[in-house]
């Protein structure tokens, strides 16, 4: 909403807009408090507040989703599944020269608050290797030094915060010399927020002064990208191709040359990487074809019986998991972001603390508010010439998401001791495993040292000093 209209007029929009509650403690509140109230109203952009309640508050009878017709989206198969074995060695020069020309640049996503986690800070500075605990955006930077040592060219680190931990993400940075990278080498800018309204489609106070306001998801990262002026500074980079991975998966390759290469020969606007799903009901998306067009359906909206449908031999039929690892092109980003085909956003119930109407904050114990999101992968149906990878999930997906069990920080830390020993074990070093894959020792092998498995064999079989693999060893320092 335009910065300079005044208290009035602004006063008079949110009113003829049926939200005149956000200023009900105007005549109390100081010149300060009147200022940042004003400040978030302006930030607010009132259609599109009413366009989301219409269609996800009003609407009493829930559009039904038809999955008739549903097929599984197709896929290029690894080499050993039946793909073509020189169109994988094609795809990993042209991504190779790609990253040589300084064409691509590495993008996170974290602006997420990783409530499930437990954990107060910037999730990318939660520890997750298995000996150093070095934090998650250290194990991207080191990697992503590495792809650029490789390729002999800078690649640009391109992060989105959210107001919640942008400070606290810059400053973690800063603190740490920004991980070895070079400062103007790495780029921050927050995501959007959306305000959470109430079940009348109302919006939510969290204080007096205070709009309650909530990110717009990791699908407002296209329209970030484009507003914060990145996608800017990328033309003026020269970077055309977006390598695109979530914060919490530290064993992603952040800028894959296979992936890379295959967007880039597809003529691709937007590739994804699947992983087979470890069984029919994890938390994944799920790559479909719905009417002939490439789509990805939340693990929470594909009805049951089609995560279980099986084939003739009994392989999951819907197998293609979203991992979220993409490559978008950068005008595809540009041409989404710049509000040419908008995302859908989903809703979300939430437990939002807010003011009543005495003025009192309330801590709510059951959902009372909504707060809107958008998902990435709702942009695969607008891309052209979408093109789906085969991915191993032992070689690019481990997240951390929960403080135990799946998905946690120990299932995480196995994971990565379990690729690394079988790294060696490529290389002709073995160790005892148990049934697992995991060798009984703690060990790990430095992403600044080898950036993905091939990596790992080129260096290692350099090394004139091998070092004995033992409790503790870190291989690369
Ligand atoms: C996501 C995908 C799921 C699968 C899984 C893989 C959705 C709805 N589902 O599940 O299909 O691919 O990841 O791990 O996305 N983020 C922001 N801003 C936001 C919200 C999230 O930057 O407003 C970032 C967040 O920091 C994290 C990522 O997006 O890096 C994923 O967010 P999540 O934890 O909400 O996604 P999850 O686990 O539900």
């Amino acid at each position: 909403m335009n910065q300079t209209l005044d208290v009035m007029e602004l006063k008079q929009r949110f009113a003829e807009a049926g939200q005149a509650q956000v200023f009900r403690f105007w005549e109390e509140l100081s010149k300060e408090e009147r200022a940042r109230l004003l400040d978030r109203a302006r930030q607010i952009d009132l259609v599109e507040v009413d366009r989301l309640v219409k269609a996800h508050v009003n609407q009493t009878v829930k559009e039904q989703n038809s999955f008739e017709g549903l097929e599984p989206a197709p896929y290029i198969p690894f080499p050993q599944h039946g793909g073509d074995a020189a169109e994988w060695a094609r795809a990993r020069q042209a991504g190779e020269e790609a990253l040589s020309a300084g064409r691509v640049a590495a993008f996170t996503v974290a602006g997420g608050q990783g409530t499930r986690l437990g954990y107060d800070g910037p999730k990318g500075t939660y520890p997750v290797t298995p000996v150093t605990k070095k934090p998650l955006f250290q194990v991207f930077a080191e990697k992503i030094a590495r792809s650029a040592e490789r390729a002999g060219a800078p690649i640009h680190w391109f992060i989105m915060t959210s107001e919640i931990n942008h400070a606290a993400t810059v400053e973690a940075f800063e603190e740490a010399g920004y991980f070895g990278l070079k400062e103007e080498e790495v780029h921050f800018f927050p995501q959007g927020l959306v305000p959470a309204v109430d079940s009348e489609g109302k919006i939510l106070l969290s204080d007096k002064d205070l709009i309650a306001m909530t990110p717009d998801g990791h699908g407002g990262s296209l329209r970030a990208l484009v507003r914060s002026g990145a996608t800017a500074k990328m033309t003026e980079l020269g970077v055309d191709c977006i390598s695109y991975f979530q914060v919490d998966n530290p064993l992603v390759q952040c800028l894959d040359p296979l992936f890379i290469g295959f967007h880039l020969l597809g003529n691709s606007e937007l590739s994804s990487k699947m992983v087979p799903k470890a069984y029919p009901s994890e938390k994944v998306g799920h790559f479909c074809l719905r009417n002939g067009q490439h789509e990805v359906i939340e693990y929470s909206d594909l009805p049951v019986e089609k995560q279980e449908e099986t084939l003739e031999d009994g392989s999951l039929r819907f197998v293609a998991g979203s991992v979220a690892i993409h490559v978008f092109s950068r005008s595809f980003v540009e041409r989404l972001g710049g509000g040419d085909g908008e995302l859908p956003f989903h809703r979300a119930d939430k437990k939002i603390p807010f003011v009543n109407a005495d003025g009192e904050v309330e801590k709510p114990e059951t959902p009372n508010g909504i707060k809107f999101e958008m998902f990435v992968f709702d942009a695969l149906p607008m891309a052209k010439n979408p093109v789906i990878i085969e991915g191993d999930r032992t070689q690019d997906f481990s997240p951390v998401k929960n403080a135990e069990g799946i998905d946690s920080p120990q299932s995480c830390a196995e994971d990565q001791i379990r690729m690394f020993t079988g790294w060696l074990s490529d290389a002709g070093v073995e160790l005892d495993r148990d049934e697992s894959g995991l060798p009984g020792i703690t060990f790990e092998i430095s992403p600044a040292f080898a950036c993905d498995r091939a990596d790992f064999l080129t260096r290692w079989a350099k090394l004139d000093e091998k070092p004995d693999i033992v409790e503790g060893t870190v291989i690369g320092g």
